[in-house]
């Protein structure tokens, strides 16, 4: 034994102590004492680049809408989130913004004066306290991610150390993730030329990472997918097929043109409808999914403690 093991122990010493260190550290705790709960929502499409030094792309449809609303109602429930998003679409605290809030809230009323017009006064207001308090707090950081080379991959530089968080993690995954891409070391470095004629590329499936993360990434995580689909008749059955093969805990069906109204959660014992109800002061069908969510995950947390 050199002197600096005799000072530090062998390896595998010091790994015991290290390991024994983290298994019997009391688990974080949020400010107000409850333990530490931790939810990746990821939001947006993602892109498949055709050329390395990228001209055109295949895109998935996604406003972000749903992320962001998430988002906000998550941290209302104490969750801290870490939103991954795609970049240029909806943002957490700014729905009631216009298009362009730079150029259509603001006004120059002399050379070195910018005021916020009236009428957008009390939404610029919200969005950048509420944002501002949610990052303060610790409840709210923003990734951006654009391709699905980015998002896979930061997914799981997130999932990893998520992992330590056992059941108090949850996976909301609603971004719209691209089935095929065409791998980096065939794709074509500069721009494809139409003088060739007509493109024939054959694009690869994207492997199934919803497995990867469930088996190893963290499996003791409330993992909730989104299935997407054009044809409600097809819908429930994908959802329950997503459920099963990818061992999730819920499975949030979404038809495309009613998407913003009503969602269906399946589990692996019920299909539970969650709508959006103006009159009952409902204005967004996250509001109550993510308080079915919430519900859901205490119960989980509980049952994986006993
Ligand atoms: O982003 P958005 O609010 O316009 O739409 C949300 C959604 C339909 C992309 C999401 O609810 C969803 O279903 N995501 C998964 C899509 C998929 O099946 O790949």
């Amino acid at each position: 034994m050199d002197s600096r093991n005799k000072l530090e122990g062998t390896p595998a010493t010091v790994d015991a102590e290290i390991e024994s260190f983290f298994s019997s550290a009391p688990p974080l705790k949020n400010r107000n004492g409850g333990p530490r709960r931790v939810v990746c929502v990821t939001s947006g499409g993602t892109t498949v680049p055709l050329e390395q030094r990228c001209v055109r792309y295949i895109d998935n449809f996604s406003s972000g809408h749903r992320g962001a609303a998430s988002t906000e109602y998550f941290v209302k429930a104490g969750y801290a989130v870490i939103f991954l998003y795609r970049r240029g679409t909806c943002q957490p605290y700014c729905s009631s913004l216009p298009d362009d809030p730079l150029l259509e809230c603001f006004e120059s009323t002399n050379e070195s004066n910018i005021q916020v017009l009236q009428e957008h006064s009390e939404a610029v207001k919200t969005a950048i306290v509420e944002n501002r308090d949610a990052v303060k707090q610790g409840l709210l950081l923003k990734l951006p991610f654009t391709t699905i080379f980015e998002y896979l991959q930061i997914l799981r530089i997130i999932a990893l150390p998520m992992c330590n968080l056992g059941p108090n993690a949850i996976f909301y995954l609603a971004a719209a993730v691209s089935d095929f891409y065409v791998p980096w070391q065939s794709m074509a470095e500069h721009k494809i030329q139409s003088a060739s004629g007509p493109l024939n590329m054959q694009l690869a499936q994207v492997p199934k990472m919803l497995s990867v993360l469930r088996r190893d990434w963290a499996p003791l995580a409330f993992c909730i997918s989104f299935k997407l689909e054009t044809d409600s008749k097809i819908l429930l059955e994908k959802a329950d097929a997503a459920l099963k093969k990818y061992n999730m805990n819920m499975v949030v069906a979404n038809e495309l043109s009613t998407r913003k109204e009503e969602v269906v959660v399946v589990t692996s014992e019920e299909k539970i409808l969650v709508r959006r109800n103006k009159a009952m002061g409902v204005d967004e069908v996250e509001n109550p999914l993510i308080q079915l969510i919430v519900e859901r995950h205490s119960a989980y947390m509980e049952s994986s403690n006993q």
